[in-house]
């Protein structure tokens, strides 16, 4: 293979799908040389194969909003990959949703679902619907017409979404109210991230933030370091920031920012209860701002305009957007003493960023390894419905601190370099390409 001659080929395919190119463009150029020690691989074009996405479904979305004029989004699902398993992958509701974030998207999520351990395929759905200050019946129209198109397309041995950004747990009860009435299934098993009473897993609603401050942990370990007592920026304040805030402040470290579109939060003393139960009020408002925090908050300050890596901190988790953290923020971060940066979004760093920290010599660890807790928790979720029971929240935690130390362990035997230290963006991308790539080498050329 020659990532340039790949590139420059789906580049004229896909011309302006600027985040998918980015996406596979960092995995090839991590495989490349592992790639090129196996010729069965070069013979049965996986590559070409893997970076296409199975297929792509696109839907209209009309809905009528509560001034009684008519509304039209579009939908889309992009089944990725499925040589592990079923589709499975959330759905983002965002005004800047397109083809080419889904099928980032849907590109990093079957990378991802592969190193969980779990046998789930990769998918992304979503629209271009913007949420924000939507009311709470508008949402509900809209999720019942989004899955008036979608539901013949999935099911729980097919393909099973679940939440990702604009999409939570309200989410995918309207959704499910919808699919259960057209399907005429009732199996709960067909989305992941439902509520307590109906099939959801408890702690799947923290599982990302807590998978990622376990593998955070992990990473530190390995380095000799911990997490006591350090300073932590998390951009966003959704529910994957607030998981990780919630489980950093628990292993001792100060969470001293957290950001919003309109700026960031100040926070020198770090989190408590009560700040982090906020968090959530926040983001149930659906206005998308963080400011009002510090009128809740004395101690804390908010500074308009501002992201998270304006903050001096010891270790920068990105919570938020996929790249949401340039290289201008990453020399910003660099010059305040940052040594470790965990990246919780999808791609939250751009390419120039991740560089930056990886000339720098700190730690480094990608989202696919990072934020894989979320599904992998989605995976265990399927298994709690497949059997008809629901594990106790302390089991559910055993085994997403399992499969997080699992990933770390795979990322290590991968990325480890002649000097000890580990290239966790290399042992991440090789880890879940060669499981994806013999799956669809014994599947035959399909
Ligand atoms: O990016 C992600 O891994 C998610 N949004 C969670 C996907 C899932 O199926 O739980």
């Amino acid at each position: 293979m020659n990532v340039s001659k790949v590139m420059s080929d789906l580049e004229r395919k896909h011309p302006g799908e600027n985040e998918y190119l980015q996406a596979v463009r960092e995995v090839l150029e991590s495989i490349e040389e592992v790639y090129n020690q196996h010729p069965e691989f070069e013979k049965a074009k996986i590559v070409e194969r893997m970076v296409e996405p199975d297929r792509v479904i696109t839907f209209r979305v009309t809905w009528v909003d509560d001034s009684g004029e008519i509304q039209t989004n579009i939908g889309y699902r992009v089944q990725f990959n499925s040589a592990i398993g079923p589709y499975k992958g959330g759905i983002r509701f965002h005004n800047a949703v397109n083809l080419s974030m889904l099928k980032f998207l849907g590109f990093e999520q079957t990378f991802k679902n592969a190193l969980t351990t779990l046998p789930m395929g990769g998918a992304k759905g979503g629209s271009d619907f913007n949420p924000k200050g939507k009311s709470n019946a508008e949402i509900m129209r809209f999720c019942q017409a989004f899955m008036l198109e979608l539901w013949q397309n999935i099911g729980p041995d097919t393909d099973v979404p679940a939440g990702d950004v604009g999409v939570g747990g309200r989410e995918i009860g309207y959704m499910y109210g919808m699919y259960k009435k057209l399907a005429r299934e009732y199996n709960t098993g067909v989305l992941t991230g439902k509520g307590m009473t109906w099939g959801g897993s408890l702690i799947r609603p923290e599982a990302t933030g807590f998978g990622a401050l376990y593998f955070t942990e992990h990473m530190l370990q390995k380095a000799g370091k911990d997490l006591k007592g350090k300073t932590i920026a998390i951009s966003g304040f959704g529910n994957v920031a607030w998981g990780a805030a919630t489980k950093a402040t628990e292993l001792g470290a100060k969470v001293i920012a957290i950001s919003g579109p309109d700026g960031v939060i100040y926070n020198p003393e770090g989190m408590t209860q009560e700040k982090l139960d906020y968090m959530l009020e926040l983001r149930a408002s659906n206005r998308d701002i963080v400011a009002p925090f510090a009128e809740e908050f004395k101690d804390a300050t908010f500074v308009a305009g501002k992201k998270a890596w304006s903050i001096k901190c010891d270790i920068a988790l990105p919570c938020a957007f996929q790249n949401e953290l340039n290289e201008a923020d990453a020399k910003e971060l660099l010059a305040g003493g940052t040594w470790c940066v965990a990246e919780v979004s999808n791609m939250g760093c751009t390419p120039e960023a991740i560089a930056a920290f990886q000339a720098a010599g700190i730690l480094f660890a990608p989202g696919k390894a990072v934020n894989a807790g979320g599904v992998a928790t989605s995976g265990l979720e399927m298994t709690q419905n497949a059997q008809h029971l629901s594990w106790s929240a302390e089991e559910v935690d055993k085994k997403l601190h399992y499969i997080m130390s699992q990933i770390h362990e795979a990322c290590v035997c991968y990325g480890e370099q002649a000097d000890g230290t580990i290239n966790y963006v290399k042992g991440a991308n090789i880890a879940g390409f060669m499981k994806v790539a013999q799956a669809m080498l014994e599947q035959g050329a399909i």
